[in-house]
């Protein structure tokens, strides 16, 4: 299963275009609304202010609703790009954005806005998770939901994941919202942006997804998770907190009934051990900014760069379906490769060894 998108946030379109998906699968476009609309900006003043319409055009690998196992290309026109905005800035490098690289790398970049390095690319890994949590939801009953950890400083006090589509953070401690919309508003008028931690559980995954050296869940959920932008750092399970802990805190104790914690995070060694998928993200504060600040341009002149236009002071606020759809597409991959090695996903039983280790050998 392989996802590839294209496209850039002032063009005239984006696009996906997924490969490997299984036949058989119901697919309509209003299947994409109601994730694209919780990723989507202009909906709420805490996020960018652009418009846009999202609506997903299905132009192949589905036919009368059904997936064909051939390739489906989806495509989303932009409606609201508004390229003038960024006329000053397009021979001007931002500190901390990727327009430097770019430029580096290849000696020419669209400045329309981020171009290709724009969030707007993950529209479509959105509307392409779609796929991959329908069929994860309809064939394994495996559920991939997240929430919004941290902004800032500010924790969650509680975890309440019924509470997290009803605010526009995806925060799961109702009683914090008032206290964030606040922090959010003082922000966006001080002109600056703040970083956020995303966390994504799934629910339902049977043990044995995953390669065992190479391609590990882990690896793949890492490399898939830190390809969104502005990330800069991924967790799974208890992530970098084991560098702290004993290992007779760290393992996770297993009884007849389960285990009875899950500080791995349901991964061991590479493979899915059945137990919740626990992921942990971290989005850098955004570096477009209406502050001035010091900077290149691409003759080598210094400048001062202030960069207006239709910004996300917290681009972690809308990362929470982005981060699902990362995880469901590494879900659905690792599905497809177990049920082509081992045959019928989940059914194969563990054999107990028929020679008894002796005690003390
Ligand atoms: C983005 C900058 C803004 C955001 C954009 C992400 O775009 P613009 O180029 O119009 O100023 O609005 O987000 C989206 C358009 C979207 O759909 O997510 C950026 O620099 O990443």
């Amino acid at each position: 299963f392989r996802v590839t998108t294209f496209g850039e946030s002032h063009g005239p379109a984006i696009g996906c275009v997924v490969d490997g998906c299984p036949p058989g699968i119901a697919i309509a476009p209003e299947d994409f609304r109601h994730d694209l609309d919780r990723r989507a900006t202009g909906k709420s003043r805490h996020t960018s202010a652009r418009h846009e319409a999202d609506e997903v055009e299905i132009l192949s690998g589905v036919y009368e609703g059904v997936s064909t196992g051939t390739p489906i290309a989806l495509l989303v026109r932009n409606v609201d790009a508004r390229s003038k905005d960024y006329a000053q800035i397009a021979e001007q490098f931002r500190p901390g954005h990727a327009d430097y690289t770019y430029w580096h790398k290849y000696g020419i970049r669209d400045p329309r806005g981020g171009g290709r390095a724009s969030a707007r690319e993950t529209t479509m890994r959105v509307a392409a998770g779609v796929i991959a949590k329908k069929w994860l939801a309809e064939k394994h009953g495996v559920r991939v939901q997240g929430y919004l950890a941290q902004i800032g400083e500010v924790v969650p006090h509680g975890y309440d994941l019924s509470v997290v589509e009803d605010n526009p953070f995806f925060w799961p401690d109702a009683a914090q919202v008032p206290a964030l919309e606040s922090y959010m508003d003082a922000l966006r008028k001080s002109g600056d942006s703040v970083g956020a931690r995303v966390d994504v559980v799934a629910d339902g995954v049977p043990p044995g997804w995953g390669e065992p050296v190479y391609g590990k869940l882990d690896g793949e959920l890492a490399a898939a998770l830190m390809s969104i932008n502005a990330v800069k750092g991924v967790e799974i399970g208890d992530g970098f907190a084991v560098v702290a802990q004993k290992g007779s805190e760290h393992r996770d104790h297993i009884a007849p009934d389960g285990f009875a914690s899950n500080h791995a995070g349901g991964i061991l060694g590479g493979i899915s051990s059945g137990q919740q998928l626990r992921c942990s993200v971290a989005f850098k504060p955004t570096s477009s900014l209406r502050l001035p600040v010091d900077s290149l341009d691409i003759h080598g002149n210094t400048v001062e760069v202030v960069t207006t236009g239709r910004h996300d002071p917290c681009v972690g606020i809308r990362a929470t379906p982005i981060c699902e759809a990362m995880v469901a597409l590494v879900l659905i991959d690792q599905a497809l490769r177990h049920r082509a090695q081992c045959g019928d996903v989940g059914t194969v039983s563990p054999r107990v060894p028929s020679v008894a280790v002796e005690a003390g050998s």
